[in-house]
């Protein structure tokens, strides 16, 4: 059973971040020959692409970091609450060079094409470089932030300036040094950048489509005693991120905002928006019904835009940058550093584009509805086409040649957001219908990719060649994902958990909500019920032997 000419490996991975390394890593130690494909010319997916000034996680380092290795673990020392992106570089380096990844893994190869063929029951995979690989298993360890996104706006390939996007930055970075620069885009990236370039730039425009509310990040070096001992007591700490709501060890809120006293809810609040050790998802976790009742998240959303009133000197700016349309949270609530106060400075200013929207760029700058406007250097913050896109862009076909971009025309349509009904033995790593985004990354790979890992192991264990998922069970997936995303207030919100950043993409909520310990229990107790939901399949006979 081959495809003709055409070599052959166990299991194609795409893509070598955090996902990627470690479904190769795992695959190995089932004895798998794998072959991983990689477009960028270093590992590290989004801490390759996105090195703009700024850029750095927004989940502490001691839980965004892998903890299938023990030594690894006890042995990496982070340096700061929050490490920027060149330190999580190194760890991903480090990490491929510890395990000996590197050997298995071809870089600036970007896959273009993955066809199931019925007959041999494999994947042809072809990429760019004219690479062809017949596998038994793919697995898409692509991102779910990772197709970044330029805006469609009319006249890019006039301007004579520079311009850039934050999620593809150049290696050598760069300089803004007495230069005019304009921002377009107020989301994690923007927030994280915006500071940085004003402190370098001669001036610097925003131009803001919807405010976001910004919680101060806090960063700081970590105090070598804290590292120790966490380090200590880190299984400990591990479990209770794989079992908590947001992949975090936070606390499980009990009480509504609702039913305490005004003032016990604001001393909740000033302690997530002052504690130095706070996290990014304290606010979300102050109380049980901060994601599901709007009257109890207007009590968090009315303390940050009273916070934002209290830095902004500006009245109109400060205005500007408070956050109406959209309940806290239920865009992703960005960690920032001066983000507020740089609006203070002299040669900032801050464009309402909701109001006086961006018509065209021009030569030598942009033209809103009500003014023109010259820089030098243009910034898109202006994110990705999320969870969808970086799969989408791959030609994937799966049984009966359907093309995985149509399958998905009204939105994804998944099961454990793991497999796709149809496309028999490929695997997406946080794929659209598992909590990834709306979870510790780290925390969400790791069971994703040993959740497919085992269940690959299951097969060859029992000598089954393909697994796919029962289209019932993907509707029924699909249908609860759904259904417990609008139990919540996030499909209220222009998100791009809601896909609403790219024009004419279908509007359905696509990460799961139910948690990441609840998530992992049902990913559970599927494969404990003899993987529940799924075809598992002896190698066909083919026809004529
Ligand atoms: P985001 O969060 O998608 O932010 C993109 C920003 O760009 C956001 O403020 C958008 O406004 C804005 N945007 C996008 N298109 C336009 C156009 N056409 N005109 C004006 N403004 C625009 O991306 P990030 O890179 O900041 O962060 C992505 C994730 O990475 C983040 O959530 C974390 O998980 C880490 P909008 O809100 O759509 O009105």
């Amino acid at each position: 059973s081959a495809i003709r000419g055409v070599p052959e490996v166990d299991a194609v991975v795409v893509g070598a971040g955090m996902s990627g390394l470690y479904m190769l890593h795992k695959l190995r130690g089932l004895g798998l020959t794998v072959q991983v494909f990689e477009r960028g010319d270093g590992v590290g997916g989004t801490w390759f692409w996105n090195r703009y000034p700024g850029a750095r996680v927004d989940v502490k380092s001691m839980d965004y970091s892998f903890s299938f290795d023990s030594e690894l673990e006890q042995e990496w020392e982070w340096t700061e609450k929050y490490p920027p992106q060149d330190e999580l570089l190194r760890y991903i380096n480090h990490v491929a060079d510890r395990f000996d990844l590197r050997r298995d893994i071809k870089l600036e190869t970007t896959v273009t094409e993955a066809v199931f063929d019925e007959d041999v029951e494999r994947w042809h995979v072809r990429t760019d470089r004219g690479d062809q690989l017949s596998a038994q298993y793919v697995v898409m360890a692509t991102g779910c932030l990772s197709a970044s996104k330029v805006p469609e706006v009319p006249g890019l390939d006039l301007f004579r300036g520079r311009w850039f996007h934050t999620g593809h930055w150049p290696e050598e970075g760069v300089d803004f040094s007495g230069q005019r620069v304009a921002v377009i885009g107020t989301g994690s990236s923007g927030v994280q950048a915006i500071p940085l370039i004003a402190e370098q730039a001669a001036e610097l425009t925003v131009f803001q489509r919807t405010p976001n509310f910004v919680l101060p990040a806090r960063n700081h070096p970590i105090d070598p005693e804290h590292q120790r001992s966490v380090k200590a007591r880190y299984a400990e700490v591990r479990q209770a991120a794989r079992e908590s709501g947001f992949g975090i060890a936070v606390p499980t809120p009990e009480k509504s905002a609702l039913e305490v006293p005004a003032e016990e809810r604001r001393a909740r609040y000033e302690s997530v928006w002052y504690d130095e050790d706070n996290n990014l998802v304290d606010m979300l976790v102050s109380y049980n019904d901060m994601i599901t009742s709007k009257e109890a998240n207007d009590t968090a959303a009315q303390f940050v835009r009273d916070r934002i009133a209290e830095i902004v000197e500006d009245p109109e700016t400060a205005a500007a940058l408070q956050p109406h349309d959209h309940p806290f949270g239920t865009k992703r609530p960005c960690l920032g550093t001066n983000y507020y106060e740089t609006y203070n400075l002299p040669h900032v200013r801050l464009v309402n584009v909701r109001k006086t929207p961006i018509v065209e760029i021009t030569h030598r700058g942009l033209r809103t509805t009500q003014e023109e406007f010259e820089f030098d250097d243009l910034v898109f913050a202006t994110g990705f086409d999320a969870m969808t896109g970086a799969l989408t862009a791959v030609d994937i076909r799966g049984r009966g040649d359907v093309r995985l971009q149509d399958k998905w025309h009204a939105g994804p349509r998944t099961y454990l957001g793991i497999q796709v009904a149809g496309f028999p033995n490929l695997f997406t790593i946080t794929g659209p219908g598992s909590p990834s985004v709306l979870s510790n990354m780290v925390t969400s790979i790791e069971q994703h990719v040993e959740w497919v890992a085992e269940a690959i192991a299951a097969m060859r264990a029992e000598g089954l060649a393909t697994m796919e998922p029962t289209v019932e069970a993907e509707d029924e997936w699909t249908a609860h994902v759904d259904e417990v995303g609008h139990m919540t207030l996030y499909p209220t919100a222009d998100s791009w958990y809601m896909g609403s950043n790219v024009p004419g993409k279908p509007r359905v909520f696509m990460p799961y909500i139910g948690g990441v310990g609840v998530y992992r229990q049902k990913c559970d107790e599927v494969a404990a019920n003899g993987y529940e939901g799924f075809v598992r399949r002896p190698q066909r006979v083919p026809a004529g032997m």
